[in-house]
């Protein structure tokens, strides 16, 4: 009997459609119970001058108002200690919290916060990453990865060129907002609900601020209407503002972040503005590239700096570039601090780079496939990547290879072409680009993972592990796993709901490797079992309950834990050397895109992505996690955009004026598929992790619409920004149109 490389239905897919899964918010109220709520700072930089919460207190069904003043502590943070949960006297951000208020009803909530007294001394914000450059306002030390000699080389160069990589943020847009409960126990301990990929920070963070031991503090969560990223740090928010009133006022307190608010205070994916010179020769081989990577890391540091370390360790890509200077710095905005947020810096390193390749094959005009595959890292030699990690069992070279068969790449350049020198309406373009995720937290640490498997005599299994189910199928995974080792049926097994009390110490769901680590660690679990079962079954072949039985009777133990630690990974940070990934995972995509030449309305006509993910554990769950992934890379790099007035204000906080992805959106041909392989043994049943890495395949889309604006742009560089929205290609092809004004036409291109 076997689940895994099955396609399994995910845990909750029957809970999803019949609305019986349960979310934070979907907790009946408990007697007493108290909602929560805070003020949030109005302006983006500014000095608190005062604050008076009399008014408020006095408004009928409040029950009590908390500033910093009522916290044990109010400094935390992942990396650096540099984030406050209440503002001081300083606010460095819209949308910063200050005053916590708790109250009998909603009304009541609206009623103080209205009802509270606050002057801000205005201070000069900064709102751009020229800006904090101009100020030298950064996040931590700017880190280096180097390899060869870059100076020598550009020195020799045939060809250099230079420019800028500039890509926007984007909201996670998980359909569940920030969410908590908190329950108050006796003796202080508390209990809570949270919605966050991250259990074990939230207990530490809850405990750390209010001056509790984390035994006091228990965790639990269900599952999340998504996270993306932005609840691997950023639900520990609301969660200890809600186990402060709970800890306070010994009422239960609940906190849910409306959408509008959620999409205002909470930070999202890192701008980046990147600064590129690099060098190839006449047929487009790269000799050197140095490359500035500048974040907009927003208020505190949050992630940011693990984030900068993937981005600059993604810049390589799937190309060996054997002369490299990559340098990292994290800007100190007044923007909401950016996050974790699926890819993590990675997709703004792998587009950096994608986008030089665009553009040394318009200087040499050239396919910039061939470009490509020229460049990409070989099978045994030019396989390792600047920091010095081996490219092991290199997929690349095939996957372009079968990619841009399938997708017929050759022919359809040749009618792209065709179709542009004809059409005087609209406009085409192809792009082929590739991905190499490296799988592992760039953190050492946290590449561990611990579970608790628990067998009962009828024959049923629960396990419990830190992983936190966010709609990605991990809890299918790790059941199919449990299943297998004890060749039971799937049905046989339950993951129970991610609590610190059951497992300590967890790190984050998250890097895409959760079903990798916890799923090895349940595995670990079971074997120990496993081993004290063989031993009373001592070669009869006992049916699976007679055999529990009689061990139960011998007393022999029926539960264990298991641990995985993820092994021969190592990363400097300082020197920006190491083996910092167990493995990568690989794919190719190709996408055609059609441009409105009047109004610069962007469709996709077809993407076909072929991945390596290894001998998959749930081929459907895959596929969902590739056409997902895929989809909301699409969005990131083409529709969603985030605008501010002048002074800071987000206004696309809903989705009338921020545009996500919709069905409309999707390729109206897409191909989604894997080349299936044996030779990933680093990791648990030859799998690999999918989560992230196909987001960073829709970079072909944004490449795409640099291919079609060169077939008008008579042999120059266009240049494009992220987001290629239809606002941004209309300006690129209005731009073009008047430096081309008594230029030939674009069949004279010859492209
Ligand atoms: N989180 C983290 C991540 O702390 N370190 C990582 O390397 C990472 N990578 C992807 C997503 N989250
Ligand atoms: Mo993440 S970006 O929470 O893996």
């Amino acid at each position: 009997m076997s689940s895994v490389g099955k396609p399994v239905p995910h845990d909750s897919a029957r809970g999803h459609v019949t609305g019986e899964s349960l979310y934070v918010d979907d907790m009946p109220l408990a007697r007493n119970e108290l909602l929560v709520d805070f003020l949030w700072s109005p302006v983006a930089h500014g000095r608190i001058r005062s604050l008076d919460t009399t008014a408020a207190c006095s408004v009928p069904g409040v029950v009590a108002l908390y500033t910093y003043h009522d916290l044990a502590h109010n400094l935390f943070g992942p990396i650096l200690k540099d984030e406050l949960l209440l503002a001081e006297d300083v606010v460095t951000f819209i949308g910063q919290p200050i005053v916590v208020i708790a109250a009998e009803s909603r009304e009541a909530l609206l009623a103080a916060k209205a009802a509270i007294k606050i002057d801000i001394e205005r201070l000069e914000p900064v709102f751009t990453i020229d800006e904090a450059k101009r100020r030298k306002q950064f996040i931590g030390p700017t880190r280096r990865i180097a390899r060869g000699d870059v100076a020598a080389a550009f020195a020799a160069a045939q060809n250099i060129l230079e420019g800028t990589w500039i890509n926007g943020g984007a909201d996670h847009f998980y359909l569940e907002g920030q969410a908590a409960i908190a329950y108050p126990g006796e003796f202080d301990s508390l209990t809570l609900l949270s919605s966050t990929q991250n259990p074990s920070e939230v207990q530490e963070v809850v405990a750390h601020l209010l001056g509790l031991q984390e035994n006091q503090v228990v965790v639990t969560t269900k599952r999340m209407g998504g996270a993306f990223g932005g609840k691997e740090c950023q639900a520990t928010h609301p969660a200890a503002i809600a186990a402060l009133v709970a800890h306070k006022t010994k009422r239960p307190a609940r906190i849910v972040y409306n959408k509008d608010d959620d999409m205002r205070v909470t930070g999202g994916r890192h701008p980046f503005q990147n600064d590129y010179k690099v060098a190839f020769t006449n047929d487009g081989m790269i000799t050197a590239l140095k490359v500035d990577l500048f974040s907009d890391g927003g208020a505190f540091a949050d992630l940011s700096p693990a984030i900068m370390a993937r981005a600059m360790c993604h810049v390589d890509n799937a190309y060996f570039i054997p002369n490299i200077e990559i340098a990292g710095s994290i800007c100190r905005t007044n923007h909401p601090p950016n996050t974790a947020f699926r890819g993590f810096g990675g997709p703004q390193g792998v587009a950096t780079i994608e986008n030089i390749l665009e553009e040394i094959a318009v200087h040499l005009k050239r396919d910039p496939l061939e470009i490509r595959t020229k460049n990409c890292y070989g099978i045994d030699d030019r396989n390792v990547t600047p920091y010095g990690e081996v490219v092991r069992n290199n997929w690349l070279p095939r996957l372009f290879t079968e990619c841009v068969d399938r997708a017929d790449y050759r022919r359809r350049r040749i009618a792209v072409a065709e179709f542009n020198a004809r059409s005087k309406t609209h406009l085409r373009g192809l792009a082929c680009t590739a991905v190499k995720f490296g799988i592992s937290f760039n953190t050492k640490f946290l590449n561990q993972a611990n579970a608790l498997v628990n067998v009962y005599l009828d024959g049923s299994v629960q396990v419990s592990t830190g992983a936190t189910e966010m709609g990605q199928g991990v809890n299918t995974k790790i059941r199919q796993l449990v299943a297998d080792e004890f060749g039971i049926d799937i049905g046989m097994v339950s993951v129970m709901i991610t609590s610190t009390e059951k497992n300590n110490n967890t790190s984050a769901t998250a890097a895409s490797s959760a079903a990798d680590m916890n799923g090895s660690a349940a595995v670990d679990a079971c074997r120990k079992i496993k081993a004290r079962l063989a031993e009373v079954d001592a070669g009869r072949k006992l049916p699976w309950r007679k055999l529990l039985r009689e061990a139960y009777e011998k007393r022999v133990s029926l539960g264990d834990r298991g641990f995985y630690a993820t092994q021969g990974i190592e990363w400097d940070a300082e020197r920006g050397v190491g083996n910092p990934f167990l493995y990568y995972t690989q794919g190719c995509a190709v996408s055609e895109v059609e441009i409105d030449r009047f109004t610069g309305m962007m469709r996709i006509l077809r993407s076909d992505v072929l991945m390596d993910i290894g001998k998959p554990l749930n081929p459907g769950i895959d596929r969902g996690q590739m056409s997902g992934g895929f989809i909301q890379g699409a969005g990131w790099l083409t529709n969603e955009e985030m605008r501010y007035t002048p002074v800071g204000e987000l206004l696309t906080h809903s989705p009338t004026t921020y545009k996500i992805p919709n069905i409309q959106d999707v390729p109206e041909v897409f191909n989604l598929d894997y080349i299936e392989n044996e030779a990933n043994t680093v990791n648990i049943r030859a799998s690999k992790a999918v989560g992230e890495p196909p987001l960073l395949l829709s970079i072909s889309v944004f490449c795409a619409v640099k291919n079609a604006l060169s077939y008008l742009s008579n042999g120059a560089i266009p240049k494009l920004r992220a987001p290629a929205t239809g606002e941004e290609i209309l300006m690129r092809l209005t731009e073009i149109k008047k430096k081309a004004r008594f230029a030939p036409s674009p069949m004279a291109v010859g492209r």
